[in-house]
This record gives structure tokens, C-alpha cells and sequence, in this order.
């Protein structure tokens, strides 16, 4: 059958660049980009486009029906910094968004769905170094709560009523097309732009706090493979580890400072010390490689270079 996709929140970080990669695998037509509001560059660039709420059920059905959408990518979602300002605003988006995806697959409007969990479901009593798939998970973000959640309902929606639902817990993910928005690993691609721009950056974490992250196109790598995988591969219907790298502040300023070498760096922790203090420092993703191949490429050096290159050429 003929696929066509929906993504949801597709102009955030994760979206702009899994849109683009989709559109080159499918075509342009088979992938409709959705978002709560117009892209800044104005829809043109993202056609065929959607302003759609991700929490309106109704809504995207009409949007499924329109297009005959098969799959769906629901990127919409409030990260861990904003959802501890907003939570009954932050648990009303992460939640809705994924029941009424899921009651839409349920209904078989849609046949395939891909959600992002996140490392943040894990908390302060979770063993922190090679975070294991299953071990204490006691989230102590509203964030964390809202993924953990999600990830229980997908695993329902999937032995109850057979949804192929696939998603993975992301850990901090680094990119330069887009930047990401109120999280607590955004530190980690702020500081390339100041960088390059400032040549200093004064971190707000503190130098020695090691958290998992991943280079942009591992991500995308690594959900296009989760989303390809025969159905009988997938073994996990809450959410896969995934890893490649960790690292710290004072780590990562190293690694510029080999390319920049006037390049400064600060530290002033603040409240979002307390969320980064809460996650793993490095996780066991075992069960994606061994179920579905999962590899990464980047390591913190190639991140680095390719980061900087690229951003110098924009
Ligand atoms: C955040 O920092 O909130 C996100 C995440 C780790 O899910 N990047």
C-alpha cells in the first residue's frame, strides 16, 4: 500500500530535519508537515503544509482523511525546562497529543505511529551510569511523568488493540538546522551558536555534569530504521533505550576549543541543574541494537568538526 505520512510538530527541531529526510526517501507529496503554527520562513518552504494542534483529535483526523495518511510522527511535545514552568499546560499537550494518536490507529484511521519517550523518564533513584532498558524509574519531572506515562500507553494500545506503535527515548539531541526549545540538554547546541558568534558561553549546568546525547543525524538514523523494521522485529512497545555518546560541559568546551582555541567558557548552574542532576549519565541501549540493527555513527569528535563546519558555511 501507498505510504503517506504525517508529522506532527514539524517545525521543531526533531521534525525539520525528519520531514526533509522522509521527503527525500518518499517524495515531497507522501509526507505532509504540520505544525500549531506557520513556520517562520513561511509555509512555502515546507510545503504541503498544516497548521494543526496536536491535541485535537478531530483535527487530525480531518487531516488523515484529506491526504489518506498511513503513518504518523507526533514531535509536538513540551520539553523539560518549559513543562516545569506550565505543567497542567504540559501535560494536557504530551498527553492528549499521544491518546489521540493512538485512538486514531485504534480506530484504524492510521496504521503506524512513531513517538519520541525520552531519557527523562528516568529519575533521582535510577542507576546512572549504562541506564539498563528495564530498572527503578521514578521521574521526578513533569516532563518525565508525562513520557513515562506515554510510553505505558502505548505499550497498552499495543497488547490491547494491536497499534504498531515504535518509539525511542532520545537522549539530548545536538543539531544546527534548528534549535531546540526548553530543554535541559540545549546547553550542548547553544553553545556552538555562541561559539561561533561570541566566542565565549556561560553554561547552566555545571562543568562536571555528564548526560547522554546524540548527534541529529544518528536521530533521524536511528528513527527512520525503528520505523522500517518488520513489525515482528520490534519487541519493545514502550520506548527503546537509545545511546551513542556522553559528555560533560567541560568536555564539550574542550572539543570546541580544538577548532576555536580563543574560545570561553563559563559556568552559573541554576534551577535546571536540579532536572540534568535527576537523569542517567550514560545509557545501555542493547535491546535497540540487538532487535533492529541500531547503530550510531558520530562520536564527540565527528560531532564537533561537523557541527562547527557546518555552521560556519550557514
Ligand atoms: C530535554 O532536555 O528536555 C530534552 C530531552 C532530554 O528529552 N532534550
Amino acid at each position: 500500500m501507498k505510504q503517506c505520512i504525517l508529522i506532527l510538530g514539524a517545525c521543531g527541531q526533531i521534525g525539520t530535519e525528519l520531514t526533509q529526510k522522509l521527503r527525500s526517501m518518499y517524495g515531497n507529496h507522501a509526507v505532509i508537515a504540520s505544525d500549531i503554527r506557520e513556520p517562520i520562513s513561511g509555509c512555502s518552504s515546507l510545503a504541503p503544509f498544516e497548521i494543526l494542534d496536536a491535541s485535537n483529535k478531530e483535527a487530525i483526523l480531518k487531516v488523515v482523511q484529506k491526504y489518506q495518511i498511513t503513518q504518523v510522527y507526533l514531535l509536538a511535545a513540551m520539553l523539560s525546562v518549559t513543562a516545569e514552568k506550565y505543567p497542567a499546560e504540559a501535560w494536557r499537550l504530551n498527553m492528549d497529543s499521544i491518546l489521540a494518536v493512538l485512538d486514531l490507529a485504534k480506530e484504524q484511521h492510521i496504521q503506524k505511529i512513531f513517538w519520541p519517550s525520552s531519557i527523562a523518564v528516568f529519575g533521582p533513584s535510577t542507576p546512572k551510569i549504562k541506564t539498563s532498558q528495564k530498572t527503578i524509574m521514578e521521574p521526578s519531572t513533569v516532563y518525565g511523568i508525562s513520557k513515562l506515562s506515554g510510553e505505558f500507553w502505548c505499550n497498552y494500545y499495543h497488547e490491547q488493540y494491536g497499534v504498531d506503535v515504535r518509539s525511542l527515548r532520545y537522549p539530548g539531541i545536538i543539531s544546527w538546522k534548528t534549535k531546540p526549545g526548553g530543554g535541559t540538554t540545549d546547553y550542548a547546541v547553544d553553545i556552538f551558536f555562541k561559539a561561533l558568534k561570541e566566542g565565549k558561553y556561560e553554561c547552566f549546568l555545571a562543568k562536571d555534569t555528564r548526560l547522554p546525547m546524540m548527534y541529529m543525524e544518528d536521530a533521524v538514523q536511528a528513527t527512520i530504521a525503528l520505523m522500517q523494521a518488520d513489525r515482528n522485529r520490534i519487541k519493545i512497545r514502550s520506548s527503546y533505550n537509545l545511546a551513542a555518546i556522553d559528555f560533560t560541559p567541560e568536555e564539550i568546551s574542550e572539543e570546541i576549543k580544538k577548532h576555536l582555541p580563543d574560545f570561553e567558557m563559563s559556568y552559573h548552574p541554576d534551577f535546571r541543574q536540579k532536572i540534568a542532576d535527576s537523569w542517567p549519565q550514560s545509557i545501555e541501549d542493547a535491546e535497540a541494537r540487538k532487535d533492529w540493527g541500531w547503530q550510531h555513527e558520530f562520536n564527540l569528535e565527528t560531532m564537533t568538526r561537523d557541527m562547527i563546519h557546518q555552521l560556519q558555511k550557514k
